[in-house]
């Protein structure tokens, strides 16, 4: 006999911030919720990303949640930018704070989700074999959270252990005396290079692109810089919120092009000090004029030559394309581990690597030899946790499909033809290229309130419009061609993934989002279809 199906009013499908704060909204509004959960914990991102090293590039007194005064209040951040293990902690925190885990599901991974017109509700089907039937079905499925494995021959052949940075084990791994290879140099490899180059006997990095990266600065948040943001925290969160990033990075008004060149010397100097994400408030053309944008990855390829002994290495090492086009990377001692006796690194950006073998790697005829393998190749990013589960909408339209040639979104939280299903931080909104907790928040609270309208209105189903759909992805088209963000192969544009559509994702400005949402909203929800039956 087949279990009986489950009847909620909102099923979300993850236990990152996103599904976390969408089931405390929901169960304030005195809705029956439910998250599905994949994993065997929650955290998402942070759950999986538990490689040596894993650490957030936004500070933690950002990236955290604000919609509680007393949690915020409450929670002490040790260091300026968080270790993926305080963020689980953090997140464990929150689940038992608003007693969250009654209604939240381990081990059961959403295979698929599918419309039923008839009796217009979700039925959502798990990995453990239950259905669940409801009004809403929410995606916080995570923008990075699909890891990409790359195709490459004769994987399976390898006799030692295999890991990517983004399923990294529980248990965690022990390298030392081991000769181990890193692919990839992006940001998980370049937090995980440095810690893996102290443990292991050989630690050999095979490289496609360098990537932009500068000192993170991380260090113990003192008492009184906790307790001065603690005294004015309101208007710190306001601060971010009022910039494009949904953080505060401290940002020139100048163009760089209004300045002299000993003053921009002196801008580039100063956000080396302060570092990290700051370098996106350096200039306010960085991101627009090639030539400002040239001069800032000039300045950094000096510091990579400064820093890095072997100036063959230091050559390979220094970042040939836009600044930031690629998210910038945070590190601590990335360029320094390439002075190590221990540490080499084999450029491969024009010769990949060829297979896999038994005991290594073969790149042309260099064969290398290694205990263990670390692909640290990132993610099919934003749309790959979507499109692995079979989500069909009205009429069986495959969300797969409809996304054939890149995803289609209004304001990144519905898409046409699937009505009652949102995503939150889906493509089409700012998600990735702000503060992921503050773009969060505001998705939770959009879909909050668009569920009380319903419900004072109601109406039993809210779908986008594709005409409004269709705008909204010509007007995120246009905002990200307006920049230089369309100019390298990021993960942003899906470039990343053989095959991927290249279609540039995020929208860039959190405040003129936040300010469209909140006007389509008080428009009665203009671009959506809201229907009684
Ligand atoms: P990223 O930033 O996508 O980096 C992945 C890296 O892996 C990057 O250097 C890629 O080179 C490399 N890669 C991918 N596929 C291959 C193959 N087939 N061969 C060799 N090298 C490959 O992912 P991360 O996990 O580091 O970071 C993702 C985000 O997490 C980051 O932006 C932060 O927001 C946190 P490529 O550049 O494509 O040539």
């Amino acid at each position: 006999m087949s279990a009986p199906i489950k009847q909620l009013d909102v099923v979300i499908v993850g236990s990152g911030f996103a599904g976390l704060y969408m089931l405390h909204t929901a169960r304030q509004l005195g809705l029956r919720a439910r998250v599905l959960e994949g994993g065997s914990g929650p955290g998402g991102t942070w759950f999986w990303n538990r490689y040596p090293g894993a650490r957030c590039d936004i500070e933690s007194m950002q990236y955290s949640f604000q919609f509680d005064r007393d949690l915020q209040q409450e929670w002490e951040w040790s260091e300026r930018y968080a270790a993926q293990p305080e963020i689980l902690a953090y997140i464990d925190h929150v689940i038992e704070r608003f007693d969250l885990a009654g209604d939240i599901q381990f081990n059961s991974r959403v295979e698929s989700a599918i419309f039923d017109e008839v009796n217009g509700r979700w039925m959502v089907e798990t990995s453990a074999g239950e259905t669940f039937s409801s009004t809403f079905c929410i995606m916080a499925t995570g923008c990075l959270s699909a890891a990409n494995m790359p195709n490459i021959k004769g994987r399976e052949t390898f006799s030692g252990p295999v890991y990517h940075t983004g399923q990294w084990p529980q248990d965690g791994v022990d390298f030392s005396g081991l000769k181990v290879a890193v692919v990839g140099t992006g940001s998980s490899a370049i937090q995980t290079i440095p810690l893996v180059a102290e443990q292991a006997a050989q630690l050999t990095v095979f490289q496609r692109t360098p990537s932009f990266t500068v000192p993170a600065r991380n260090r113990a948040l003192t008492q009184s810089e906790k307790d001065e943001i603690k005294a004015n925290y309101d208007d710190y969160r306001a601060l971010g919120k009022s910039q494009d990033l949904a953080w505060d990075a401290a940002p020139n008004e100048n163009a760089a092009s209004d300045l002299s060149d000993a003053e921009i010397v002196a801008e580039c100097e100063r956000r080396w000090e302060m570092g990290a994400l700051y370098w996106y408030g350096a200039f306010s053309d960085l991101l627009t004029d090639q030539k400002t944008n040239d001069i800032v990855a000039q300045f950094v390829r000096g510091k990579v030559r400064e820093m890095v002994k072997d100036p063959k290495v230091a050559d390979i090492l220094a970042p040939d394309s836009v600044f930031g086009c690629k998210r910038v990377c945070a590190d601590t001692n990335y360029y320094a581990t390439y002075n190590r006796d221990n540490v080499s690194l084999v450029d491969i950006s024009s010769t990949p690597i060829d297979e896999i073998t038994s005991d290594g790697i073969r790149v042309d005829d260099t064969s290398y030899e290694f205990d263990a393998i670390i692909f640290a190749t990132g993610f099919d990013a934003m749309t790959g946790s979507l499109n692995k589960i079979d989500i069909r909408g009205r009429s069986g339209l495959k969300l797969k499909d409809k996304w054939a040639a890149g995803p289609r979104t209004y304001l990144g939280l519905q898409t046409a033809g699937f009505p009652n299903l949102f995503t939150i931080s889906g493509p089409g909104s700012p998600s990735v290229l702000t503060c992921m907790v503050t773009s969060i928040e505001q998705h939770v609270e959009f879909i909050r309130d668009a569920i009380v309208y319903m419900r004072e209105h109601d109406m039993k189903y809210i779908e986008a419009t594709a005409e409004a759909e269709d705008a909204w992805v010509d007007h995120v088209n246009e905002v990200a061609g307006s920049t230089l963000l369309n100019n390298c192969n990021s993960w942003y544009l899906g470039a990343n993934v053989p095959g991927k559509p290249r279609v540039f994702m995020p929208y860039l400005g959190f405040p003129a989002y936040a300010a469209k949402c909140e006007e389509v909203a008080e428009q009665g929800y203009e671009g959506f279809v809201l229907g009684a039956a």
